[in-house]
């Protein structure tokens, strides 16, 4: 069986300067780089949603960024406009190495539903195909590096452990936006649901 590396939305606008900047995001990057080499497959998740997505404070009158909002499949954090499909801020960072990857995953493309993890959208059950590509290449062992610590990396962690993948995190080679705790929360979750983190 073969061992994955996921690289959790590496983008301009999770990095300084970007829209939704993750503090030092770029840092983690010749790191990702690096490792690239020890692994049988490397999959890349690019966030990519259209203009005037759901998740966007832009799109709810009387909200700013960082409120939080219900929608029909539960709480939802409202971010600053980002990663705009065909925009700078969705490319990947560029000093990452996107040659070395076998397969780039978008997510977040259905304007009503977020989608932070790899594996499903915010409702938990709409599947984005990622699973079916790991097992139809006979892979068991995911590890996890990107951005951000705290959302789309904790919620593929928390569902790649759900679907019974020997699931890793690098919290070195991973970078936190840490809004009200949710560092602290993600740790305890991804350790609570038996992921290793390292
Ligand atoms: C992310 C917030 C909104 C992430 C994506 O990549 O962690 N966070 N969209
Ligand atoms: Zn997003």
């Amino acid at each position: 069986m073969s061992h994955a590396l996921i690289v959790i939305d590496v983008q301009k606008d999770f990095c300084p300067g970007g829209a939704l900047a993750v503090p030092d995001g770029d840092a983690i990057v010749p790191g990702i780089n690096a490792l690239m080499a020890d692994f049988d497959a490397v999959i890349l998740t690019q966030d990519w949603h259209p203009q005037g997505h759901s998740s966007f404070a832009s799109s709810h009158p009387g909200k700013a960024p960082y409120d939080l909002t219900t929608m029909p499949y539960g709480p939802q954090v409202l971010w600053p406009d980002h990663c705009v499909q065909g925009t700078t801020g969705a490319q990947f960072h560029p000093g990452l190495k996107t040659d070395r990857a076998d397969l780039i995953i978008r997510k977040g493309y259905n304007p009503a539903i977020d989608s932070y993890s790899a594996f499903f959208e915010n409702d938990r059950t709409t599947p984005t195909g990622l699973e079916g590509y790991l097992r139809t290449r006979g892979i068991d062992r995911l590890t996890l590096v990107g951005l951000a610590t705290d959302f789309c990396v904790n919620y593929s962690g928390l569902d790649a452990a759900r679907l019974g993948f020997a699931t890793q995190v690098r919290m070195d080679l991973c970078r936190a936006i840490d809004l009200n705790g949710s560092l602290d929360a993600a740790r305890d979750a991804m350790r609570g649901a038996g992921v290793t983190l390292t």
